[in-house]
C-alpha cells in the first residue's frame, strides 16, 4: 500500500518512515507534503519546554494518559539536542515514555542538528505528518530557552514551561526570557523540598506579567497535579482552536518567505561559484586592491 494511505490510517511504521523522510530525504519529503498539505494546519500543538532534567518527558508520559481519557489522540515529538552526540538521550526518552506508547500515544525523537530554520521547517512538516495520521493535539518536548536554538513558543499554540526545585537557576532562567512565553508554568517535582517556595517566587515574578499565565505544582513521579494539568491543557487547546486559523496564516507567510529566501540563497551561491565576475573581484580583494564591501557591491550588481 502507498505511504500516504498508510499514514491516513495512522500506521506507526508509515509515520516513522514519513518523519525520517522529512529529516533526511528532501525529495521524498517534498513529494509527501505536496500530497498531505491541503487539509493541514488544524491540529493544536503544545510545547513543553524547560531545563534538561526538569521532568518534561515524565510529565508528558503521564499527561498523555490523562489526555487520552479526555478523548484526545496525542502524539509527541521530542527535540533532542544531544541525540547527535551519543544517542543515549533518545533511548532514555523512549524507555521512559513506553507507558504512553502502550496507551496509543505516538512518540518520536528528532535530532536538533542543523540550522534553526532547518529545524523549525522539519518540525512543522513532522507536525503535518502527525496531523494527517489523525493526531490532535501534538506535543513538542524541547529543552528550554538558552539551551537550544529553537524557540518552541513561536512554533506551537500552547506553551508549558517546566521548572523544579532541583535546578538552582530557576528564577534567573525565568527572568532571562521564559517569563513571556508560557501559558502554563509548572513547578514539577513538588514531592521534593523547596517546591512550594519556588512556586511562590515564580508566582510573584510571573504575576506581574499581563498575559496572566497559570502556575501549577505537579509531581510527575507521584502523579500529583497531572489530572489538573490535563484539564487545563484541554481548556487551552479548545480555546486555541478559535484563533488557530489566523495564527496559521501568519506562520505560513513566514514559512513561505523562509523557503523562498533559502532557494534564492542557494541559487545565488551556485551562481557565484561559477561566476567570472566573482572570481575577478575575489582576486582584487585577496591582493588587497579592493576592500570586501566595495567588491561585494560590484558583484551584487550582476544579480538582478
Ligand atoms: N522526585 C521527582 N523526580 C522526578 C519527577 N518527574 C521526573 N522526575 C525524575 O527526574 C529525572 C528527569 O526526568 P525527565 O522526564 O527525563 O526530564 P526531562 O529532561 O525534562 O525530560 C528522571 O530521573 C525522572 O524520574 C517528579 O515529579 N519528582
Ligand atoms: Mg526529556
Amino acid at each position: 500500500m502507498d505511504l500516504v494511505s498508510e499514514l491516513k490510517q495512522g500506521k506507526r511504521r508509515a509515520i516513522a518512515r514519513a518523519i525520517s523522510a522529512i529529516e533526511n530525504d528532501e525529495k521524498e519529503a517534498k513529494a509527501l507534503i505536496k500530497r498531505i498539505f491541503k487539509n493541514s494546519g488544524k491540529s493544536i500543538t503544545i510545547g513543553i519546554t524547560g531545563p534538561a532534567g526538569a521532568g518534561k518527558s515524565t510529565l508528558i508520559n503521564k499527561t498523555s494518559l490523562e489526555l487520552k481519557k479526555l478523548g484526545y489522540k496525542t502524539a509527541v515529538l521530542a527535540i533532542d539536542p544531544t541525540s547527535h552526540i551519543t544517542g543515549g538521550a533518545i533511548l532514555g526518552d523512549r524507555v521512559r515514555m513506553t507507558e504512553s506508547t502502550d496507551s496509543g500515544t505516538y512518540i518520536r525523537s528528532m535530532a536538533s542538528r542543523g540550522a534553526t530554520g532547518a529545524i523549525s521547517s522539519s518540525l512543522r512538516n513532522s507536525i503535518r505528518i502527525l496531523e494527517f495520521a489523525g493526531f490532535d493535539p501534538i506535543i513538542i518536548e524541547s529543552v528550554g530557552a538558552g539551551q537550544t536554538e529553537v524557540d518552541i513558543s513561536r512554533i506551537v499554540d500552547v506553551t508549558v514551561v517546566v521548572f523544579n526545585p532541583n535546578t538552582g537557576d530557576n528564577i534567573q532562567t525565568i527572568k532571562a526570557g521564559l517569563s513571556e512565553i508560557g501559558d502554563v508554568y509548572l513547578i514539577n517535582k513538588s514531592d521534593l523540598q523547596g517546591a512550594n517556595q519556588l512556586f511562590d517566587s515564580v508566582r510573584d515574578f510571573i504575576g506581574m506579567s499581563d498575559t496572566n499565565p497559570t502556575i501549577m505544582l505537579t509531581s510527575a513521579k507521584s502523579n500529583k497535579g497531572i489530572t489538573e494539568l490535563a484539564k487545563k491543557l484541554k481548556e487551552l487547546v479548545e480555546a486555541k482552536r478559535k484563533t488557530k486559523k489566523s495564527q496559521e496564516q501568519s506562520r505560513l507567510e513566514a514559512e513561505l518567505k523562509d523557503i523562498v529566501l533559502n532557494n534564492v540563497k542557494n541559487k545565488v551561491s551556485t551562481m557565484l561559484d561559477s561566476s567570472n565576475t566573482f572570481a575577478k573581484y575575489l582576486k582584487k580583494v585577496q591582493s588587497r586592491e579592493l576592500d570586501p564591501f566595495e567588491a561585494a557591491e560590484k558583484i551584487s550588481k550582476m544579480i538582478k
